[in-house]
């Protein structure tokens, strides 16, 4: 099997990620200015943009337009740049860093980051809306971002999260809000890039589902080890909160080591799931890759 350079491919394709969605938001008006300036700051200048990846990666098997699938993973960075401002804004987790910076809320003031992540969130949907790919991909793909960003998904793991808040939570509570939380648009980014080469069932949407759910769960885990261990210099933002905080997380649960072991077994249990698809090894690659991040 060819081995893929998946650093160097991710880093090109965030390039061109990067571009695309540079591209999306002109200014509507000279008088809003302020806000689509908000949003750039918020989307453009940073990101491993791991979500797009992934849509690009399963776009390929199934045989997709580039340009569809580069639509389609601009409108999954919006959402997911979106629930970042959010998730940072004084009422919810507070943080002042993000990707090196100072939060869109510090940058911008709190009015207009709740506007910005609104506009970020609508915004998605009217790029996936005028992709390329066909009707019936659009529309399928267009209920799976929903469904993944609403309250069956992203936000009802935001709000889980925040009811468990100063609470022990069991290992069963972790992985539901966790698949729910950052799960959920791992998963539509997988399914994405399926659908925006027409493959809306059979084998391989299977095999993508099994592989985002893996996945996801060990990108949390990893996520839970660098806010205990990792350095906030390379990861662009504050670290040790989840244990001032007394977070229940996979670090408090398992301890490093253990944790570190759960995220390898999540990460092999992902690349067989699409051994028998990814022949040039590109999402066996990427799997490990994000195993072994630092940031
Ligand atoms: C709906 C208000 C609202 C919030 C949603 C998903 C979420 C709740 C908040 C995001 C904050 C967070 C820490 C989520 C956990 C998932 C995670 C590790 C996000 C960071 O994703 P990366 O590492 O970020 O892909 P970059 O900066 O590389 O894009």
């Amino acid at each position: 099997m060819t081995v893929i350079p998946v650093q160097e491919e991710l880093r090109d394709y965030a390039a061109r990620v990067e571009a695309r969605l540079a591209a999306l938001i002109p200014d509507a008006d000279p008088e809003t200015a302020l806000i689509s300036e908000a949003m750039r700051y918020s989307l453009l200048g940073g990101g491993k943009r791991i979500r797009p990846y992934l849509t690009y990666a399963f776009s390929r098997l199934a045989g997709a337009d580039p340009e569809a699938a580069l639509d389609f993973g601009c409108a999954l960075e919006m959402v997911h740049a979106y629930s970042l401002v959010h998730d940072d804004l004084p009422a919810m987790d507070n943080d002042v860093m993000r990707r090196g910076r100072p939060t869109c809320h510090v940058a911008y003031g709190e009015a207009n980051a709740i506007l910005a992540g609104d506009a970020l969130l609508t915004h998605a949907f009217s790029v996936l809306a005028n992709t390329a790919a066909p009707d019936g991909a659009v529309r399928r793909a267009t209920a799976e971002l929903a469904d993944a960003a609403g309250y069956a998904g992203m936000v009802g793991g935001q709000t889980l999260d925040m009811l468990t808040e100063g609470k022990t939570v069991t290992r069963e509570t972790l992985v539901k809000l966790q698949r729910l939380k950052t799960g959920a648009l791992i998963r539509a980014a997988c399914r994405l890039g399926c659908l925006s080469g027409g493959v809306f069932d059979g084998e391989l949407y299977t095999a993508a589902d099994r592989y985002a759910e893996k996945i996801g769960l060990a990108f949390q885990v990893i996520d839970d080890v660098l806010d205990g261990v990792g350095d906030p210099a390379l990861l662009g933002k504050s670290v040790g909160k989840d244990k001032a905080s007394g977070k229940t997380t996979w670090l408090s649960l398992l301890g490093e080591e253990g944790a570190r072991d759960y995220a390898t077994r999540l990460t092999d249990e992902a690349i067989s799931a699409v051994t028998p698809f990814d022949k040039e090894g590109r999402l066996a690659a990427l799997a490990t890759l994000l195993l072994g991040r630092n940031k």
